[in-house]
């Protein structure tokens, strides 16, 4: 159009002349070695980095496998549901849209005691069995949790009245 400029033509044009002479500074072999340089201290950076990434993953295998556990209304799930005894990482994620607790007990294989309310779950009764008792979380909330977990079976619950009973258990097989 004619609003263009011609200041602004010639410009461009001066752009496309730079270009022109960097692609012939490159093609010079002093360019080339100093692209070559660019390139190996790229490469040895990278090195550096990865290496340091490798030592974070090993930090990582020694806190343990991670096991993901999500709550909602009226389930738990576990994944992955087996794993090696010793330190455990436990993400724990509400889902809602209820509050809802966690308690992980050793199990003998049995069904969980039940209070005289019919629907809750004796806590008291499993007292020596209990190996995590987590207040209720709101809906959205995720936090991590460290066990140390020895070889058998463990149930995980949630207790909130009538929460048990309408499905919120799971069990998690340590080896
Ligand atoms: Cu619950």
């Amino acid at each position: 159009m004619d609003a263009i400029p011609q200041p602004g033509v010639s410009r461009i044009a001066r752009n496309a002349d730079k270009q022109e002479m960097r692609l012939r500074r490159l093609r010079s072999p002093m360019a080339r070695f100093g692209v070559g340089l660019g390139l190996l201290a790229f490469a040895v950076l990278t090195v550096v980095l990865l290496s340091s990434c490798s030592s974070g993953s090993s930090d990582r295998a020694k806190a343990g496998p991670l096991v993901r556990v999500t709550e909602r209304d009226f389930r738990i799930t576990l994944a992955p549901a087996r794993v090696r005894a010793g330190d455990v990482r436990v993400l724990l994620r509400n889902k809602g849209p209820d509050a809802h607790e966690l308690i992980l007990v050793r199990s003998s294989g049995g069904r969980l005691p039940l209070r005289s309310d019919g629907f809750t779950i004796n806590e008291e009764l499993l007292d020596r069995a209990t190996v995590l008792a987590e207040e209720p979380q709101l809906p959205g909330a995720v936090h991590t949790l460290r066990l140390h977990l020895r070889p058998g079976r463990y149930e995980l619950f949630c207790n909130m009245a009538g929460h048990y009973l309408g499905g919120m258990h799971a069990e998690l097989v340590v080896t």
